[in-house]
């Protein structure tokens, strides 16, 4: 009997570790997909009538990107099969910056041993999001343990999940240098970056004074959208726009030096 009623337990754990792992999940920073990383620990109460059991379970935790909170869950399990008990359950994960609602997909165990701690393994699949894991689709791999003894559980959770919240876009630094042999010329006469943020960093080893910046285009005649600061030897010419997909021209804008050949393409996918 002990054995059984560890399972069941163990099963409500991994429940509520599945909630809380999709929490985490739609947290994720980058856009459109997130990695989810969260680690919670709680009570887990089971209710046993022959092998079926009724589990509900919460707990506390933090994961990235939701962030500190709280996770929920219920679900049923069956201890028929030994040593590991199956399990089925839907859970909430609220952080402070997102929820996410979650189901456990068939397939999840839990196998416990005469001490009553049992390990569980299980698979979460995100049914609805709120704030940074608005639209979270996809599933997280939970895996934790539940201690019968004590009614408690640690579960750790894992995985990709996508999502429609818009998101804060990631800085590209792109590094060049002037021709420390006074050519007038960049040393490199391409660039390429994803959409968003994007900082090009000019080192000038030459004996001419140079900058960076960028033309809103690939003509000479395309409008300047900014430009860093002119420098001699030893300075560095910085300049950050925040382009969308397309081709850009960078150069220089010291009188004469871009139509001497001081200018490349930055493409931006
Ligand atoms: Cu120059």
């Amino acid at each position: 009997m002990r054995h059984r009623r560890g399972l069941a337990a163990a099963l409500a754990v991994v429940a509520s570790a599945v909630a809380v792992g999709a929490a985490q999940g739609a947290s994720a920073s980058t856009a459109g997909k997130v990695t989810f990383k969260a680690s919670y620990a709680g009570q887990a109460t089971v209710k046993r009538t022959g092998d079926a059991a009724t589990i509900s379970a919460s707990g506390k935790g933090t994961g990235v990107p939701i962030g500190t909170g709280t996770i929920t869950g219920v679900g049923t399990g069956d201890t028929s099969s030994q040593p590991c008990a199956t399990w089925l359950g839907t859970g909430v994960l609220k952080g402070t910056k997102g929820t996410l609602n979650f189901k456990v997909l068939p397939g999840g165990q839990a196998c416990g041993d005469e001490s009553g701690v049992a390990s569980i393994v299980a698979k979460a699949q995100a049914l609805k999001g709120t704030g940074v894991l608005k639209g979270a689709k996809g599933t997280l791999k939970v895996t934790g343990v539940y201690d019968d003894n004590a009614g408690t559980f640690s579960a750790k959770f894992n995985g990709t999940l996508t999502t429609s919240a818009a998101t804060t876009p990631k800085m590209t630094t792109l590094a060049l240098a002037a021709n420390a042999r006074n050519k007038l010329a960049f040393t490199k006469k391409k660039l390429s970056a994803p959409a968003g943020k994007i900082k090009l960093v000019m080192k000038n080893p030459s004996g001419l004074r140079h900058n960076i910046a960028v033309r809103n285009g690939i003509s000479m005649k395309s409008k300047l959208i900014k430009k860093g600061k002119v420098v001699g030897k030893g300075g560095v010419s910085t300049v950050v726009v925040t382009l969308t997909k397309g081709k850009y021209r960078y150069v220089c804008t010291v009188p004469g030096h871009e139509a001497a050949g001081m200018w490349g393409i930055l493409t931006v996918k």
